[in-house]
Order: C-alpha cells, then sequence, then structure tokens
C-alpha cells in the first residue's frame, strides 16, 4: 500500500454516490472550498459529475444544526449526552433490549457505523438496527450470500474497460453514476464495446446504449431466465467452471424452463420483441467479455433477490466471473453502502461480514468484550418502523438519513415517530423534513468536509475521507457522539476512542480476528496503520489480509465463502409476486432519480446551479395515457395510491411506456407542497431480503384545473402554506419558488401578498381583466422580492427574474422589464429548449406561431424546430394549441408605486 505524499489542496472523497470519486478540496479560508476531481483516484482519475463539481457551493452553506436540542430547546452536549444515555438505560431496563433500536445509513462514514452497530449489538444486547440500505441494497446482499456465500462484489471497475459488451439492468447510470457512465461511453466510443440498457422506461441512459429493452416492470427474472436457458443449451455453458466451482445448476436450470419454457411466452411476459431478446442472447453468446451492472431497478424490488440470482446464474453458468471484463457489477448507491455492509449495520448481519451464527456471535462476542451480546437478528426497516408504530419499540436514535422522508408509507413512519417515549436525532442540517421536531434529543453532527473517516465505493475500494474545514457551531462527529454515549450506559472500557484512526484500526483487526480465510472481509493488513499511515492512506481495494497484496477481480478461480467453496446457482420464483393494478389504481408508479439531486436535497438543494436542470417535482406520463386523461403538457395532477396522494406538475413523454408514470424522490414538505412521492408507495417487501418495492405501486392520476400560476424571486425564505402546490429552489442570491392554484389569480394574490416582506419600496401592477399580478418590493437600488401571479405559467419571466435577481444593484429599465416580465432578453431565449438538436427555445417557437406558423411543418420551416431527431415535436404541437392568450403582449403596466 502506498501513501499519499503532500498534494496541493486535501485529499478526499465525493459525499455522494457510491462510484467513490476522489476529490481535491481547497478551503478558501472563510468555511468553504473549491473543488477538483483527483486525477489520482482509480474510481475517476480526475472526472467528476455536476454534483461532484458543484460540492464546493454547499460546504458552509445551509442552515444547520449548530447545538444540542432537547425537546427542541439549545442545550449543553454533556446535558444532551446524558439525556440520550438516560433515555436508552432506562428503556433497557424497563422493557429490555427488544425496545431498543438504531437506524442508520449508507452515508455516515466506516467508523460511524462500527461504533453504532457495536454499541446496539455488543452492549445494549438489540439487534434492531438496520439501515437505509435495507431500502437501497439488501437484496443484493442478499443474493450474493446466497450465490457466493458472502456479501462480495466480484468485478472491479478496470472491468469497464476490458469487457466487450456491458449489460445495464435497473440502473440510470447516466444519471445516477455519471462517472462510471462515461467511462463505459469511452469504451464504447474507443474499443466499440456493445451497451445493452435494460429499463422499464426509456432514460438518459437509454440514448447511447446500442439496444433498449424496455421490459415489463419486474420481470428482469424472466428475461435472465431465458438467458440460462440458452446459456446451457446453445453452447454457452463453461462446463469446467461450472463442474469445479458451482453446484445447483440442475435446480436452477429447471426452474428456469418453467419460467422461460419458449421465446414467444418470454416475449410475452416481458413485453419485449422476440428478435431483441434474441439480439440480447446472441450478443451475450458472443462476447465472454460480459460486465453486468445493476442497480435500483433489480434491487428495490418485491422479487429483488431473485432477480439477482438470475443474473448471477447467468455469469456463473457462463464462467464469466471475475476475469478481466467480465462478472456481475452491483452498482452501490450511497458513498458508503459497501462500508455499512462491512461493519454489519445491516439487522440480519452481526460485523465484519459475520452473521448470528453461534460461532460468530461467540467470537465478536469475545473480541469486543461484550457486555451484552444480541443473539438473534433484529427488525428490518419495515419491519423495524411497523414495530415503534405498535409501541413495541420504545427507544430510537436515527443518524443520518430521514425515514420520515424515505421509508415507503413515510406518512405512517412520521406518525409512528410519535409513539417513541426516546427519539435522538443526529443531523447535519436544520429544517429537515418531518424529523427534528419529532425528536427528544438532536445532536448536530458535522457533514462532510468537517469529519474524518473512511468509505467504500462499489469496487470494495476504501478512501479516505479528509476533514478540510472547521466544524459549525458545536457539530461533532457522528462516532464521537455515539462514544460518548457509550461511556454513560457504562461501557467506557470498551468505547475508549479518540479519533476516526483508533476505531478504524480495531474494525480492521476484527475482519482478520480468528479469520481462517473463511470470511471474505479481512482487512488484516490495515489493522495497524499508525495514525499517520491512516492519514495518508491511498485508496485501497479489499480483500487485504495481513502480508497480502489486495484483490481486484474474485472467484476466477471459484474460492467462494460456502462450506464446500462452490458458488450456488439457485432456482428463482417465477415473478408474479407484485401488487397488480386495479380498476381504482389502473396505473404503475416508478419511483427514481433525477440527475442533479441528491435524495432529501438537504445539500444539493442549497446549490442554485444544481437547481437550474429541474426545478420542481413532475409525473411523467406517456401520451397515451396523458390524451385519455386530458392532460397536457402545463397540467398539474393529483397521483393517487392507497397510501398517500402528490400533485404534481405533468411532463408528458414518449419515454414512459402506457400504463407507467415515473416520479422523482427527491421532493417533500420542506422544499414543495404536496410534492412528497416516496409517501406513495406501499411496503411490499422482498420475502428474503426485506428490501421494498420502490418501483411499482399501483396508482391513479387526476387532472386538476389550475386557474392560476406564479412565482417568487426572493432574498428571504418565505414559507407558504403546505397544502398550495408548490416547489422551492436555490438562485443566486436568494430562493425562488413556483406555484398553481386552483383558485383564481386575484386569491391567489390576496394570499401569498401576506407573505411579502414590508419594509421597502413596492412597486405593484395589477390588470384585473387579464388576471396579472406583480410586485417588486425594492431595498436601497436592489430587488429583495418579485412576485407574478396570472393566469398561465410563465416560465420565461421566471427565467428572467433568475438571471438578473443577484445583481447588486437594479436599475429602473430592468426593473420594469421584470415586472412586466418581457422586454429584456430577445424572445428566443425565452423558456426551456425545447429542440435540443437545433437549440430552439421554446418563447421562440411561440414567436413563431405569433408571426403566422401554425402547424409542425412550417414552425420546422421558420426555426428547424422538431426536423432533426424529432423527440420535441409532441411539446411543439402542444405549444402550437396553447390559448392564444399566452402569446398576446401584455399592455404597458399601470404601475403604483407604493412606499412603507
Ligand atoms: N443524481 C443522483 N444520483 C444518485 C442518487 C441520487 O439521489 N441522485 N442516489 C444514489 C443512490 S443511494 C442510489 S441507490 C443510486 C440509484 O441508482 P439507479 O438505480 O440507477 O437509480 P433509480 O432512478 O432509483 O432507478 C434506476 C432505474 O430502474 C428502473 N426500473 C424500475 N423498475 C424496474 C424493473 O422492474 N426492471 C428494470 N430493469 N428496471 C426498472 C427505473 O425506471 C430507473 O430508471 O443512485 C445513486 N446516485
Ligand atoms: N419511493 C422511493 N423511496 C426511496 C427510494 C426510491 O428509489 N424510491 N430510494 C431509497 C434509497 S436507495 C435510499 S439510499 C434512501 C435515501 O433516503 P435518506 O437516507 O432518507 O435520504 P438523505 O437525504 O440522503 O438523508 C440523509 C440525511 O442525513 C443528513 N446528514 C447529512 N450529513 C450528515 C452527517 O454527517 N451526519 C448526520 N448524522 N446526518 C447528516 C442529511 O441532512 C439528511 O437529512 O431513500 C430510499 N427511499
Ligand atoms: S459520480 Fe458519484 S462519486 Fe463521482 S462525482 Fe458524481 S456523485 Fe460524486
Ligand atoms: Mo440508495
Amino acid at each position: 500500500m502506498s501513501v499519499v505524499g503532500p498534494a496541493p489542496g486535501i485529499r478526499t472523497t465525493c459525499a455522494y454516490c457510491g462510484v467513490g470519486c476522489g476529490v481535491i478540496a481547497r478551503p478558501d479560508g472563510r468555511g468553504g472550498a473549491t473543488i477538483s476531481g483527483d486525477s489520482e483516484h482509480p474510481a475517476n482519475f480526475g472526472r467528476l459529475c455536476v454534483k461532484g463539481a458543484a460540492l464546493g457551493e454547499t460546504v458552509g452553506a445551509g442552515e444547520r444544526v449548530l447545538h444540542p436540542l432537547i425537546n427542541g430547546t439549545r442545550t449543553t452536549w454533556s446535558r444532551a449526552l446524558d439525556a440520550v444515555a438516560r433515555g436508552f438505560g432506562e428503556t433497557l431496563q424497563a422493557h429490555g433490549p427488544d425496545s431498543v433500536a438504531f437506524y442508520l445509513s449508507g452515508q455516515l462514514l466506516t467508523e460511524d457505523y462500527y461504533v453504532a452497530n457495536k454499541l446496539i449489538k455488543g452492549f445494549i444486547g438489540s439487534a434492531h438496527c438496520d439501515t437505509n440500505s435495507r431500502l437501497c441494497m439488501a437484496s443484493t446482499v442478499a443474493g450474493q450470500r446466497r450465490a457466493f456465500g458472502a456479501d462480495v462484489v466480484p468485478a472491479c471497475y478496470e472491468d469497464i474497460e476490458e469487457a466487450d459488451l456491458i449489460i445495464l439492468v435497473g440502473s440510470n447510470a447516466a444519471w445516477c453514476h455519471p462517472v462510471l457512465h462515461q467511462r463505459m461511453l469511452a469504451a464504447q466510443a474507443g474499443r466499440g464495446v456493445r451497451l445493452i440498457n435494460i429499463d422499464v422506461r426509456r432514460t438518459a441512459t437509454s440514448v447511447d446504449a446500442d439496444l433498449n429493452l424496455t421490459l415489463a416492470p419486474g420481470t428482469d427474472a424472466v428475461l435472465f431466465s431465458w438467458l440460462l436457458v440458452q446459456i446451457c443449451e446453445g453452447g454457452g455453458l463453461d462446463r469446467e467452471y461450472v463442474a469445479r466451482h458451482t453446484t445447483g445448476l440442475g435446480e436452477a436450470l429447471a426452474q428456469a424452463k418453467v419460467i422461460a419454457p419458449d421465446l414467444a411466452e418470454v416475449a410475452r411476459a416481458t413485453g419485449l420483441d422476440a428478435a431483441d431478446i434474441s439480439t440480447f442472447v446472441a450478443w451475450f453468446m458472443a462476447h465472454p467479455r460480459t460486465l453486468t451492472c445493476f442497480s435500483q431497478g433489480v434491487n428495490q424490488s418485491a422479487q429483488g433477490t431473485d432477480k439477482v440470482n438470475a443474473i448471477l446464474n447467468c455469469h456463473l453458468a457462463s464462467g464469466r466471473i471475475g476475469k478481466p471484463g467480465s462478472g456481475p457489477l452491483s452498482l452501490t448507491g450511497q458513498p458508503n453502502a459497501m462500508g455499512g455492509r462491512e461493519v454489519g449495520g445491516l439487522s440480519n448481519q452481526l460485523a465484519a461480514h459475520m452473521g448470528f451464527a453461534p460461532d460468530d456471535i461467540a467470537r465478536v462476542e469475545r473480541f469486543w468484550g461484550s457486555a451484552h451480546m444480541a443473539r438473534r437478528e433484529g427488525r428490518k426497516a419495515v419491519d423495524l418502523f411497523d414495530a415503534v408504530a405498535r409501541g413495541e419499540i420504545k427507544a430510537l436514535w436515527i443518524l443520518h438519513t430521514n425515514p420520515a422522508v424515505s421509508m415507503p408509507r413515510a406518512d405512517f413512519v412520521r406518525g409512528s415517530l410519535g409513539r417513541l417515549d426516546h427519539l435522538v436525532v443526529s443531523e447535519a442540517f436544520a429544517g429537515v423534513d418531518g424529523l427534528l421536531e419529532r425528536a427528544h434529543v438532536v445532536l448536530p453532527a458535522s457533514p462532510w468536509g468537517e469529519k474524518d473517516g473512511t468509505v467504500t465505493n462499489s469496487e470494495r475500494r476504501i478512501s479516505r475521507q479528509r476533514r478540510f474545514v472547521e466544524p459549525q457551531g458545536e457539530a461533532k462527529p457522528d462516532w464521537w457522539a455515539l462514544s460518548e454515549v457509550a461511556r454513560r450506559m457504562g461501557f467506557a472500557k470498551a468505547f475508549p476512542y479518540q479519533s476516526a484512526h483508533e476505531i478504524f484500526c480495531e474494525h480492521a483487526a476484527l475482519s482478520a480476528f480468528e479469520n481462517d480465510g473463511s470470511r471474505a472481509f479481512n482487512i488484516g493488513g490495515l489493522a495497524g496503520l499508525s495514525r499517520a499511515a491512516y492519514d495518508g492512506l491511498a485508496p485501497v481495494q479489499w480483500p487485504l489480509p495481513a502480508g497480502k497484496s489486495p484483490s481486484g477481480r474474485m472467484f476466477a478461480g471459484g474460492g467462494f465463502f460456502t462450506s464446500d467453496s462452490r458458488a450456488r446457482l439457485v432456482a428463482v420464483a417465477s415473478p408474479a409476486l407484485r401488487e397488480p393494478t386495479t380498476a381504482r389504481f389502473p396505473l404503475i408508479l416508478n419511483t427514481g432519480r433525477v440527475r442533479d439531486h441528491w435524495h432529501t436535497m438537504t445539500r444539493t438543494g442549497l446549490s442554485a446551479r444544481l437547481s437550474t436542470h429541474i426545478r420542481e417535482p413532475f409525473v411523467a406520463v406517456a401520451p397515451e395515457d396523458a390524451a385519455a386523461l386530458g392532460l397536457d403538457s402545463r397540467a398539474y395532477a393529483r397521483l393517487r395510491t392507497a397510501h398517500a396522494s402528490a400533485v404534481l406538475r405533468v411532463e408528458i413523454t414518449p419515454q414512459q411506456p402506457q400504463g407507467q408514470v415515473f416520479a422523482p424522490i427527491h421532493w417533500n414538505d420542506a422544499t414543495s407542497g404536496q410534492g412528497r412521492v416516496s409517501a406513495l408507495m406501499g411496503a411490499h417487501v422482498d420475502p428474503l431480503s426485506g428490501q421494498p418495492e420502490s418501483k411499482a405501486a399501483p396508482a391513479r392520476l387526476e387532472k386538476i384545473d389550475m386557474r392560476s400560476f406564479g412565482f417568487l424571486a426572493t432574498r428571504r425564505h418565505l414559507s407558504l402554506p403546505r397544502w398550495l402546490v408548490h416547489a422551492r429552489f436555490a438562485i443566486a442570491g436568494g430562493e425562488g419558488v413556483v406555484f398553481a392554484c386552483e383558485c383564481p389569480p386575484a386569491d391567489l394574490y390576496a394570499l401569498i401578498a401576506n407573505y411579502l416582506p414590508d419594509s421597502g419600496q413596492r412597486a405593484t401592477l395589477r390588470d384585473e381583466g387579464a388576471g396579472r399580478y406583480r410586485t417588486l418590493v425594492t431595498s436601497r437600488a436592489a430587488i429583495e422580492t418579485l412576485l407574478h401571479i396570472g393566469p398561465l405559467r410563465d416560465d420565461a419571466a421566471l427565467d428572467m427574474a433568475i438571471r438578473h435577481f443577484a445583481a447588486p444593484e437594479h436599475d429602473s429599465r430592468l426593473r420594469r422589464a421584470l415586472l412586466a416580465g418581457h422586454a429584456a432578453e430577445a424572445v428566443d431565449q425565452h423558456g426551456p429548449v425545447i429542440c435540443v438538436c437545433n437549440n430552439v427555445h421554446a418563447g421562440s417557437i411561440r414567436a413563431h406561431r405569433a408571426a403566422g406558423a401554425r402547424d409542425l411543418a412550417s414552425i420546422g420551416a421558420a426555426c428547424k424546430a422538431g426536423t432533426t431527431c424529432g423527440s420535441c415535436r409532441p411539446e411543439i404541437s402542444v405549444i402550437l394549441a396553447e390559448p392564444v392568450a399566452a402569446t398576446i403582449p401584455i399592455r404597458q403596466p399601470e404601475v403604483s408605486l407604493e412606499s412603507s
């Protein structure tokens, strides 16, 4: 292992996805930092995606939890820690260990995670310690343990450059693992590697795929069962590998034939063209160097574990594993999803990849010197919060995740938190939705940039996250708070930690403790790191037993972690378990991510740059479904499931198959009104992994006739009522809010006007006849707040307001233009780019329509819009069908200036 020498700036690892890119942070001395890619990090070689590149905009920003709170009142750390320890101690005493739980996160650093897990499983004596990884990677963990005997990802990133065929399954890598996706595109451009994309809709990842398979939701196991049959019967079997290193092929194949008896049946079940299925099989057979990358379309499924094993079966049977360019590669979501699995953060794991077998329990107990060891598996996330709701779990500590937003049935989970006698929340940001106000004790956590430790990425590579700015307020690392509570609960001897370094060494030592090679996770080679070596640690892959060099690929020569060292091919169940649609809920709701936001947006929501791509929550609807419901591209709709409803802007897109809708998960009550999408999902879990189905819930859409629309650009944070459909986003110099209402514009104006600042100079424009209301509040020469309300959405006026808002001074011409909402910019820059091929904005199409172009052909002749790829043609048609009032120039405003 090498040690990183002195470098300009501080080397650390990106706070976001499981690609685990290396970044270099250069502190600016004012609490912030500039960020660049680390050209020496083997995950990204200097590249960053837009989220990583914008990290600097979020360091030191945002409203933080700065002090400990007890029942909402500021207190000292010492009182808060006493209260936490007392709460857990008393609950334990009165109701036993089964009444106590922790809920952790794949974004905790390994050191934080290790201490949390040790405290609850080794000393409190409860295994009710689960993590948001249950919602994320649990099916892959279960699938890999079933097949390999251990939770091991066999491939590594270099395989992207070695592969001839890359299959993406249930992964929108172009948006969710962008740097890896760029590596794939480079391999495609450079060496002609073929890309297959398997999803239930078209995404940004579909654009560059050589073959897109848009299958029916949940049917991946049918497709991979068919592939297994073809491998076995079409000459693709690696007989030697199967004979020497696997068992179970007979049963797995027999079951695959039941699920996928013939091509016609596979085509029927998956909804794919038979020819496309045959191409998929032919390409797999032709390319021994096949890499299969999979993510949440596989994991977050009521049949997730079987989907994983259906994929692993094909790689095992064809011997495509652990060799250059070939293997299954699970793309992990969170920056430390893997580290959490390594310390045993899941309730059915113990520590260092050990489970609850008696030998494992005894070994960990010996190593920890445990006072009260948990002896059986604990509750998995959905079950855990059900037990909270029933009052069985009475004391809960939540760290670095927000189950009030991200759990399925989030309304139920949020409500159930109120039943707890003792709720402790460790959180970095104030104002997170639904959590802090329910906590008895809030502990201020140091976020990315303020803390130190390690994370493990998708390819088993451990990298350091390093501190490069001072903590704000009284924020502390999570491991410190956990250790202090452990000491107060009487376990001082086992929790003597003064630094993340000491914890890491103990974790490394446990991985090697009595490990004769039967446990995959062994980083004994790092157990003796000095503080300086830990601080300088260069990214390194596990396994790394003492005295050995790190392993990249695994299992090319077998050596699985089962009793007979052989991998298991698994007979997977027929994938007919999902909650079906009904007459009441005829659509399938799929949920996921957008390119520039991260989960509940507590960090990406702080960046104006990251808020320009997609500003507000939406539901993507197929044109056929939209037509049937009478929805146009300016419509809003209520999206309803059996669990909750949300009101979302409708995005009509041919990328969405008929009968399915897609909505992003990011918005919640802190960033929107009526936009909390994860509350809509049911809690159907995979029977093996306990991972909930987040990709398919029966739903329906109801059109809403919005009569008024508007926006605010403001320097202050204005909290609008939650019933009002709105979304807020960062803009340079302040905050933007868009809203829509079923009431007439006059009523909406009367409501919003109440929220305007009452100081400053106010200019108001009213045009009662046209239903237009604008108010501009200025303070000295700068705009404080700009409000527009009218009968139509006016994105052009909003775009203009955003472009000019941050200016330190606004002269009277610009103020008038902002109030009028037009004329400052050339009209062809108004609105979103509709035709990306020819860079034509909506404003330009409207102008050509006003000048007489009335159909697609004449718009195309006038400005080329819609003439190249054609995918924008539906949007052009919608603009052509807008009510004519939309393009009537606004009359010269009657401006009345009032000061107050
Ligand atoms: N920009 C951004 N990047 C992120 C994150 C983020 O919040 N924002 N979060 C990170 C985290 S924690 C995670 S877990 C990852 C998630 O990364 P991904 O899994 O790539 O992202 P998702 O959008 O959740 O879902 C992926 C795709 O699965 C498809 N899908 C749904 N059902 C099925 C099905 O039955 N079969 C198949 N084959 N596909 C299906 C969806 O249509 C979707 O396009 O992203 C990580 N990266
Ligand atoms: N419907 C639906 N639901 C889903 C998904 C889906 O695709 N569809 N995806 C699921 C998946 S894969 C995931 S990973 C989850 C993600 O869901 P969550 O984990 O709930 O989302 P985050 O926004 O990442 O939450 C992290 C929290 O930690 C806080 N925080 C930041 N830094 C620190 C720190 O250093 N210490 C502490 N203690 N707190 C900190 C943040 O402010 C934030 O409140 O959502 C899951 N839920
Ligand atoms: S790809 Fe992931 S790890 Fe890399 S910069 Fe982007 S968000 Fe960060
Ligand atoms: Mo995730």
